[in-house]
């Protein structure tokens, strides 16, 4: 069993997508063991994102992640990390497999709807950064 954390970014919440993400995580048999809506503020983006603090694009990245809501879960399942990064597809859309949420829904490289953790250590950082113990279910 892994965990990993999953985000409906802002702009899948303003698009009305927290259905459509939720549906092919169900579907694929990924469990759902923590979720709450956060809209965090630049500093906590800042922190979230801070591995990409030397990036071109952080600004305006953490700008995207505090601009409204956003739904952060705790998903569970054999293998969960590449499992959920399967469904999201690659970070650039365009470059996303057909049938990804990436590919079907995002309209830019940054506005993408999803994130996902990309390793065990990551995921631990990343859960532990909007939930406690008491939070996660089962
Ligand atoms: P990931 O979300 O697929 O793990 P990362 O490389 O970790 O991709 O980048 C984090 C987020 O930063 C991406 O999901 C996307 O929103 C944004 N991003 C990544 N690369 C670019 C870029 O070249 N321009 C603008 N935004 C980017
Ligand atoms: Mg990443």
């Amino acid at each position: 069993m892994q965990r990993t954390l999953a985000i409906v970014k802002p702009d899948g919440v303003s698009r009305s997508l927290i259905g459509e993400v939720i549906k092919r995580q169900e579907a694929s048999g990924l469990k759902i063991v923590a979720a709450k809506l956060v809209r965090m503020t630049l500093a906590q983006a800042e922190g979230f994102y801070a591995v990409h603090r030397d990036k071109p694009f952080f600004g305006s990245l953490t700008a995207f992640m505090s601009s409204g809501p956003a739904l952060v879960m705790v998903l569970e399942g054999d293998d969960a990390i590449a499992r959920w990064r399967e469904l999201m597809g690659a970070t650039n859309y365009k470059e996303a497999a057909p049938g990804t949420i990436r590919a079907d829904f995002a309209t830019d490289i940054e506005r993408n709807v999803v994130h996902g953790s990309d390793a065990p250590e990551t995921a631990a950082f990343e859960i532990g950064y909007f939930f406690n113990c008491f939070e996660l279910v089962g």
